[in-house]
């Protein structure tokens, strides 16, 4: 009988004897490994914390005491015990379990991560409630050593020494970010575990642990204790202690006979404890311990050999981005990289291999990245920033403050711009056009193709101030490259076909979408003008006024939230120029977070697709009936027939448009 299958929830854990604990983190290990080898996902973290997982549950009174996961990316275990067991197979899939912690998916689940370092802080406010509410629970949060480099994990640190509560920290430490974990907290926690020093702290923490009764023991006594021990023994605790924190460890996080005794103890400690626990990333699954790095983040990989299901059939976008930044890298030394903490994600380890001395890994620090490239230009150095659009959020007013107020030449690689797939609603890159267009100084591309990708990257390099390319997720299309990259003009779109009866103005990988739309339109008996609009800051509105001139409607596209983003800047742009009461229509993502699911099906869901434009365009052109309508008169006033003879004003137009925002369409 299986252990894992009677587990409807954390009470059924407490009802079996610990003895079976290490046969169901076995049970637990097999089903995380079954299905992430079919659907990808976080294989190497989680392995790495079943045991922790287990005992947190066994010890504690969920969902009335409150565990947080930072970043969450380490809950599998934690869904599998928590009621999600039959729906695991659905994990990261349209419809499914998310591969994050989701407050709407589960009582147990107490908030929603995806981004690191946020678990501290979330922590310390359910603490805080807990005082202000007059109840009685326990909140623990459970942070990686990865995670500790962020340094909105040391803000909360700091506030939670301060405010002296009962909260614990766990801190998982597998001496891993995504890879080896960088930095001056990363070699100050790894001195407290290394050869003889940990060895001595583990005997140290056993005897003190036999010591303990396991129950009954005042409280303050074991405090006391657990104060000694720490103060006594292990002087590595010191950087906690001075931040107003117990600290207690480091112990073994596979071992029950550790675990489970320490946690019991630190959970009836009074005041900020840390309980430093070591695990093994990729633990029971031999491919992923001898390759965590892969296996942090993996795609369907087969199980007995660890290779990837699927190998891509051309080099992704990232991959072509960082070429175009080595080669370039070559002609001028003033070119440096910088990433926080994911070297491997960007592509950056290319730029690494030749460059070692030229690349920086920062931590999970995208706001420090920022602020540190922009001293790097004060001095004339052409710093490169790559960070994925999501994470670059955190580090918006370094952006504006610390680069564009200066002007100063940073290029940021925006990788993973628009829609990610499985990793879903915190890892879409919906906002970047929105939340970088409006900063003054600020010039913003993105190319319809990896050979222009490759241009764009030139241009950033050549540009004099702030510049952003922004591409997507995956495997570049197979066009023509050229032998070199060219600095294109800035602010300057290509009309890439024109036409009469509408403008699709595109932008990114919209762009062939809009191509292949505009060829469907054609045998439907439809002229269709595309533009690539390359910019979305400077806008070619030269380019734009004139082909806007000559159509009955204009559609424009983008993968992003439409809000605020590419299509609200073309309708600014003709409204400048005084283009008034063209039928308009801007295709991109609604005004809510976009869902997990492959690529494709979102593109298709929200209409991106050349099929999404194509339905798009003829639906306007439908409320357009009459060419001349479309070029005369004030537009609020004036009657609109459309193809059924229906009358529409061009403001209960917008009405339906909005009605469709709604409906999600
Ligand atoms: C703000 C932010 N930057 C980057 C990432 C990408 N990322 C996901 S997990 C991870 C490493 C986390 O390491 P750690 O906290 O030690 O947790 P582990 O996965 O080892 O359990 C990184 C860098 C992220 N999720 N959030």
């Amino acid at each position: 009988m299986s252990l894992l299958k009677s587990i409807h929830g954390p009470s059924d854990l407490k009802r079996m004897s610990t003895e079976q604990f290490p046969e169901l983190c076995q049970e637990i290990r097999e089903q995380i490994i079954s299905v992430v080898s079919n659907v990808g996902g976080h294989l190497a973290s989680n392995l790495g914390v079943v045991e922790l997982t287990v005992a947190l549950h066994a010890l504690l009174d969920t969902p009335k005491d409150k565990i947080v996961w930072d970043t969450s990316n380490q809950a599998y275990a934690h869904k599998l015990l928590t009621g999600r067991r039959e729906r695991f197979h659905t994990l990261r899939q349209f419809g499914g379990l998310s591969g994050f912690c989701k407050r709407e998916e589960s009582v147990y689940d107490t908030f929603n991560a995806g981004h690191a370092g946020t678990g501290v802080s979330a922590a310390l406010g359910m603490v805080e409630a807990r005082e202000q509410l007059g109840q009685n629970h326990k909140v623990v949060c459970v942070v990686g050593d990865g995670a500790m480099t962020a340094g909105l994990t040391l803000e909360g640190l700091h506030h939670a020494g301060g405010l002296d509560r009962d909260v614990l920290v766990v801190l998982n430490d597998n001496q891993m970010s995504i890879s080896k974990n960088v930095g001056a907290i990363s070699a100050y926690l790894n001195r407290t575990f290394t050869g003889e020093f940990y060895t001595r702290v583990k005997e140290e923490t056993r005897q003190f642990l036999g010591a303990i009764p396991r129950i009954g023991q005042p409280i303050t006594k074991i405090a006391h204790r657990a104060e000694e021990l720490a103060k006594g023994i292990i002087l590595q605790g010191l950087l906690f202690e001075e931040l107003g924190f117990r600290y207690v460890g480091p112990i073994d996080g596979h071992n029950f006979e550790h675990l489970l005794p320490t946690l019991e103890n630190v959970l009836k400690l009074r005041g900020p404890t840390l309980l430093h626990v070591i695990t093994k990333k990729g633990l029971g699954y031999q491919p992923a311990m001898e390759n965590p790095v892969w296996f942090h983040a993996c795609p369907a990989f087969v199980r007995e050999t660890g290779e990837p299901a699927k190998k891509a059939p051309r080099p992704s976008y990232t991959a072509i981005a960082v070429n175009t930044l080595v080669k370039l890298a070559r002609q001028d030394r003033r070119i440096v990289a910088i990433t926080a903490a994911m070297c491997e994600g960007t592509g950056l380890t290319a730029f690494e291999k030749e460059f070692p001395d030229r690349l920086y890994d920062v931590g999970i620090a995208e706001q420090h990245a920022v602020t540190f490239a922009g001293g790097l230009a004060a001095q004339g150095m052409r710093p490169v920033v790559a960070i994925y659009s999501t994470f670059l959020q955190r580090a918006f007013d370094q952006i504006v403050h610390d680069v564009a107020t200066q002007n100063l030449p940073v290029t940021f690689c925006i990788d993973r711009g628009g829609l990610v797939a499985e990793d879903g609603t915190t890892h879409h890159g919906a906002f970047d056009y929105a939340y970088l267009r409006h900063v003054p100084n600020m010039v913003v591309m993105a190319p319809k193709d990896e050979n222009e990708l490759q241009h764009m990257i030139k241009t950033c390099l050549t540009y004099h101030g702030p510049a952003t390319v922004r591409y997507s997720r995956g495997t570049s299309l197979g066009v023509e490259m050229a032998p070199e990259p060219v600095t294109l003009p800035i602010g300057k779109g290509e009309l890439l076909r024109d036409g009469t009866d509408v403008a699709i103005v595109a932008v990114g990988v919209t762009v062939w979408q809009a191509m292949k739309a505009a060829e469907r339109l054609e045998q439907d008996g439809i002229s269709a003008a595309v533009v690539n609009a390359r910019f979305v800051k400077p806008l070619d509105a030269g380019l734009l006024g004139e082909v806007a001139r000559r159509v009955r409607c204009l559609v424009t596209v983008e993968e992003a939230a439409r809000m605020g983003g590419f299509g609200s800047a073309v309708l600014e742009s003709l409204s400048d120029q005084g283009v008034t009461g063209l039928p308009t229509k801007v295709l991109g993502l609604p005004d809510w977070f976009i869902e997990q699911g492959p690529q494709d099906l979102l593109r298709e869901k929200y209409g991106l697709t050349a099929e999404g434009i194509y339905q798009g365009v003829k639906a306007l052109l439908e409320k357009v009936s009459s060419p001349a309508v479309a070029r005369e008169g004030s537009a609020d006033q004036r009657p609109l027939r459309t193809g059924q003879g229906k009358r529409f004003s061009l403001a209960s137009l917008a009405r339906e448009e909005h009605k469709g925002d709604e409906q999600g369409s």
